[in-house]
């Protein structure tokens, strides 16, 4: 199977890092959706990274869903069984991938729009949004603790990614003494093989 994507796209991260905890060893092409955009389109049509090409052809998008078969097809999951943990682990999830998407449109909006016709007040709107998230995710962390012995699921992997990916496009949305938990359990999780291996940059 071949992982399509840069990894200084959280979303390629994720399944990149994810990959390697469920042992799964994924050939990776950093192929961009902006400086390869062609190339990407032979791939896939809609060029949205991450993409997976499965070993019969088949072309899977959007992280959630890559991960969704890579677990089927080992058998393993990043996620607890147990109902109540699930439903934390997805909330922090979700509140994460909400964090990458409004990081990502910042940086957008920043980067890709030119400054003349830049709306203020959506920027603003995707900003207040992005701190919701950092505000409910530290405030989880507060009861709901994650491991640092070495492991990690999918909560930790994809909390980690986004605070990563917002310190790399949008560093002025980051404050270590506002997000003290976040940064910490970044800080720990960095410092993983699995991290490690798969850099932003
Ligand atoms: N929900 C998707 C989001 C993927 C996404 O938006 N990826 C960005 C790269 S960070 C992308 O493909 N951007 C190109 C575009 O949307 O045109 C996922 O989880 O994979």
């Amino acid at each position: 199977m071949k992982l399509i994507g840069m990894l200084d796209s959280p979303y390629v991260r994720r399944v990149a890092i994810s990959a390697k905890r469920l042992g799964i060893d994924l050939e990776h092409e950093a192929v961009s959706v902006f400086r390869h955009f062609e190339q990407f389109q032979q791939i896939n049509p809609v060029v949205k990274a991450p993409t997976l090409i499965l070993d019969d052809g088949v072309v899977l998008m959007d992280s959630t869903l890559i991960l969704d078969y890579l677990e089927s097809a080992t058998g393993k999951s990043l996620l607890p069984t147990d109902l109540s943990q699930r439903a934390r682990a997805l909330r922090l999830i979700g509140l994460s991938l909400a964090a990458c998407e409004k990081a990502v449109q910042l940086y957008y909006e920043r980067n890709l729009r030119p400054a003349d016709i830049q709306y203020q007040p959506w920027i603003e709107r995707v900003e207040s949004q992005l701190a919701a998230a950092f505000t409910a995710l530290e405030t989880e962390l507060d009861t709901h603790h994650l491991p640092t012995d070495g492991t990690l699921a999918q909560d930790g992997i994809s909390l980690a990614v986004a605070w990563s990916f917002t310190g790399l496009v949008v560093p002025d949305q980051i404050d270590n003494d506002r997000y003290p938990r976040i940064a910490q359990y970044t800080a720990y999780a960095e410092s993983l093989e699995a991290f490690i291996s798969t850099p932003m940059t």
